[in-house]
């Protein structure tokens, strides 16, 4: 094996992104930089969550002269209901994204770009949904799954589907804390019912519809997002990429896809490899097509195509800053508006694809179902013809990129782990090798690193300090969205940094050939991590609430953040946070997500904004966990 000595820093990535800034200063452009820095110090009543805007009596706001609000809500109602909002809104986030991947099945067919392309996955969900497989055309029982799949929207009794694969007892808590996930439609219409005005006050019962909103996302729309993108697009599988600015080519043509959805970068990887289009784009001075992605619809393609990673959330401006980009293609989530002013100060064509994120002043080709490859083959067609109007003069490509190992989704963990033998007991298509490797010592325990890069702490540096610390101390860990994206561009994904490992995760990735970190997808993959802990808890015959795993969000931002969060310890995994939620203004809220909920599912949040000191609960978390299991 090489020697490991090749990890990107920290500081390396941001003496990158320090030059791009210049150009944008010679361009007479802004950054995220200068917005965060122009928005000064935070406003103190919305970072509190003691602002309230929910009615036109309003905004009200809490001070020591005025504990409450025209209507009488005190500063615990308002946190909670902002807080509820925001679990809300990141529900209908992913599972309306989900929603768009169950239409696509149903129109998937043969003979159109739309193929059934993991037909065993979709077997074994129909087995499990009770629909009839013998003699059927693989794509009916598609059709069939996926009415199932888009009932758990709207239906109007009963619970979500999936409920069904959690841990009896999580079940059993759920049903008596009366929690489990009704429609997912319903739980976030309830939601914003109830934070209506004049509506609940009680911090309590807010929170419980959290939990329960919350669940209808990790149990449903997320967990069905994931299900039915592998049925349409493939499970992932282990594969080869590399990530970070230097994956632009200079004498190509570069389409960035952005964004969530991967429907439309599928079928723009599909493109790229048109001999048409490969043509065209030589005939235009071109040697190729390079797509590369941005946020979490780059996680997608990556995990199935190995397509390479341009960036994180928060180089997304970098991007076009380079000055080599022909179009920064989006779908949904995560997206800058700002995108539009900064491509006009390059060549870059800015393209929305969904009419769920439309931005002013950019190229909108709306994604249709029916036409969806002749959608991406004229957008590709825009941006080969885009590519002759690139300046040379202002491109500067960084030379950082790293490789990374990437793909493993539960189907690839285990097939790793059936490749130990054990000549006492078989453990084929389980996790005991995993659990036996916990139980031992030899991994102290797991952590899922999830979610995105916030100005409010230093971008990246948490994520990296966090993951490195983890490692030395045989904490193996699983990461999604932009985290996982973190841990591929500083080299951290790659099997050689198994060097960085205690001598227990060394051995163990060793023994495996794995990389220390895990790369299971997307921020919506999330719930392939509640999957895998829950199948480890029910193997080793604990509750979830006792393993010694843990779910980490070093530098997130986003309301699906929040959303995950509470699926994760509704589930009954910890959660530790480096961004503090928008609540503290409520000392009941605050006393509620740190520790009072522990009583009704079992798990909490700790907060810290220092990477060390959240590193640091965290492993004393592992280890209490570890101790009171008796290992
Ligand atoms: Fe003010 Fe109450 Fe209206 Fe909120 S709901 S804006 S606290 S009056
Ligand atoms: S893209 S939600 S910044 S992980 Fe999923 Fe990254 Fe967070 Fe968006």
């Amino acid at each position: 094996m090489k020697h490991f000595d090749a990890i990107t820093t920290v500081e390396e990535i941001e003496a990158d992104a320090v030059k791009l800034k210049e150009i944008a200063r010679a361009v007479n452009t802004e950054t995220w930089e200068d917005r965060a820095n122009a928005q000064g110090a935070r406003c103190k009543f919305g970072d509190g969550g003691v602002c309230c805007r929910i009615c036109h009596m309003g905004p009200c706001r809490i001070t020591p002269k005025a504990p409450r609000g025209v209507c009488g809500a005190d500063a615990h109602a308002m946190a909670a209901r902002s807080y509820l909002r925001a679990i809300a809104a990141g529900t209908s986030s992913h599972s309306d994204h989900t929603r768009e991947i169950l239409f696509i099945l149903r129109q998937a067919s043969p003979d159109s770009p739309w193929k059934i392309r993991d037909e065993q996955k979709l077997i074994n969900l129909a087995k499990e949904w009770g629909v009839a497989t013998e003699n059927r055309d693989i794509y009916e029982i598609g059709r069939e799954v996926a009415e199932i799949g888009l009932q758990q929207f709207g239906k109007t009794d009963g619970h979500q589907i999936f409920v069904s694969r959690a841990p009896a007892e999580r079940q059993k808590v759920w049903a008596e804390q009366d929690m489990l996930p009704r429609a997912i439609d319903r739980e976030v219409v309830t939601a914003l019912h109830m934070t209506h005005m004049g509506n609940s006050s009680d911090v309590e019962a807010l929170l419980r519809q959290g939990f329960r909103t919350a669940l209808s996302n990790g149990w449903g729309g997320s967990m069905m997002g994931t299900e039915f993108t592998d049925i349409l697009f493939g499970t992932p599988t282990v594969r080869q990429t590399e990530g970070n600015l230097g994956c632009l080519e200079k004498d190509m043509v570069n389409i960035v896809v952005h964004g969530h959805d991967p429907a439309f970068s599928e079928m723009m990887v599909m493109a790229s490899h048109d001999k048409d289009m490969l043509d065209y784009a030589r005939s235009k001075g071109a040697k190729g097509i390079n797509i590369t992605g941005i946020c979490c619809t780059a996680n997608e393609v990556t995990m199935r195509h190995g397509v390479r990673i341009a960036g994180s959330f928060l180089q997304q401006e970098d991007a076009v800053l380079t000055g080599a980009v022909e179009m920064m293609c989006v779908d949904v989530q995560c997206i800058f508006p700002s995108l539009t002013q900064l491509c006009e100060c390059f060549h870059t064509k800015f393209v929305t694809t969904s009419p769920i994120a439309r931005i002013t002043g950019a190229i909108h080709v709306n994604f249709e179902i029916a036409t969806a490859f002749e959608n991406a083959k004229e957008v590709m067609k825009m941006a080969i013809d885009n590519f002759p109007n690139r300046k040379q003069d202002m491109v500067n490509i960084p030379a950082t990129k790293q490789e990374a190992t990437i793909g493993y989704p539960l189907e690839q963990i285990i097939g790793h782990l059936d490749t130990i033998t054990n000549s006492h007991v078989d453990t084929k298509g389980s996790y005991g090798p995993a659990i036996d490797a916990i139980k031992a010592g030899v991994i102290r325990g797991a952590v899922g690193i999830v979610g995105c890069n916030n100005p409010r702490v230093r971008p990246d540096y948490s994520h990296f300090e966090i993951m490195r610390e983890l490692l030395k101390n045989d904490i193996l860990i699983v990461a999604t969205g932009c985290a996982a994206q973190v841990g591929i561009k500083t080299g951290l994904l790659q099997r050689e940094a198994r060097q960085l490992c205690g001598a227990g995760m060394r051995r163990v990735c060793d023994l495996l050939n794995i990389p220390p970190i895990l790369h299971m997808g997307a921020c919506i993959d999330n719930s392939r991590i509640l999957r895998l802990v829950c199948s480890i808890a029910e193997q080793w015959g604990v509750n979830t609430t006792q393993l010694p795993i843990v779910g980490c969000a070093p530098e997130w931002m986003s309301e699906k953040a929040v959303s995950i969060a509470n699926y994760c310890m509704a589930t009954g995994i910890d959660v530790y946070l480096g961004v503090e939620p928008q609540v503290h203004g409520s000392d009941v809220m605050m006393d509620w997500i740190t520790n009072k909920q522990r009583d009704i599912i079992g798990a909490a949040l700790t907060i810290s904004s220092d990477p060390h000191t959240l590193v640091k609960n965290m492993i004393d978390g592992i280890e209490a966990k570890r101790t009171a299991l008796g290992i």
